[in-house]
């Protein structure tokens, strides 16, 4: 894992915090999009050498929304970029880490991800992001 690719907010209202992002912080819209298995509606913004991931729940079972109900808004996730998703959680496991799924999960940007349990990185939740052949959103 040689870079930050991306960090995570969770946000209660998209509209507000893009007001905010844009327009007092001065970064740039990249996209939006909705990404169903994660029940999220996300927005990436410019920060120079990483992007900022604005995440509006959109179901009330989803991450998100149970993160926000619990601790309220503010930084739910760190992704480091990847590639080779499936060797690099192969290797987190036999070190011990413990993943979120067997499995790499669709997510935005029509990257594969993958995430290391709060728990097992010392109360960090961990996303693994390839975004390998898909170019750099
Ligand atoms: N960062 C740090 N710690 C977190 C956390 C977060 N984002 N979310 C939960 N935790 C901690 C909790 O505080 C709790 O700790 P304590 O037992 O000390 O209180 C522990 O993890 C377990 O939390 P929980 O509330 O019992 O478990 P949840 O049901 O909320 O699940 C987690 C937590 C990490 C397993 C779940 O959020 C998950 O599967 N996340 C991966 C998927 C995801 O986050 N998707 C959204 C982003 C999608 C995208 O980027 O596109």
């Amino acid at each position: 894992m040689k870079k930050v690719d991306h960090i995570g907010i969770a946000v209660r209202s998209m509209d507000e915090a893009l007001d905010y992002y844009i327009h007092t912080l001065g970064l740039e819209l990249l996209g939006i999009e909705e990404v169903p298995s994660q029940q999220v509606k996300v927005a990436f913004l410019d920060a120079g050498n990483i992007k900022i991931e604005l995440l509006e729940p959109t179901g009330e079972d989803g991450a998100v929304a149970k993160y926000i109900s619990k601790r309220g808004e503010g930084i739910h996730h760190v992704a480091f970029g990847v590639s080779d998703i499936r060797s690099r959680m192969a290797e987190l496991k036999e070190k011990g880490v413990q993943l979120l799924s067997e499995e790499p999960k669709p997510g935005a940007g029509g990257a594969e991800v993958a995430f290391m349990h709060p728990k097992s990185s010392l109360g960090v939740l961990y996303e693994l992001c390839d975004k390998s052949g898909k170019g750099d959103k």
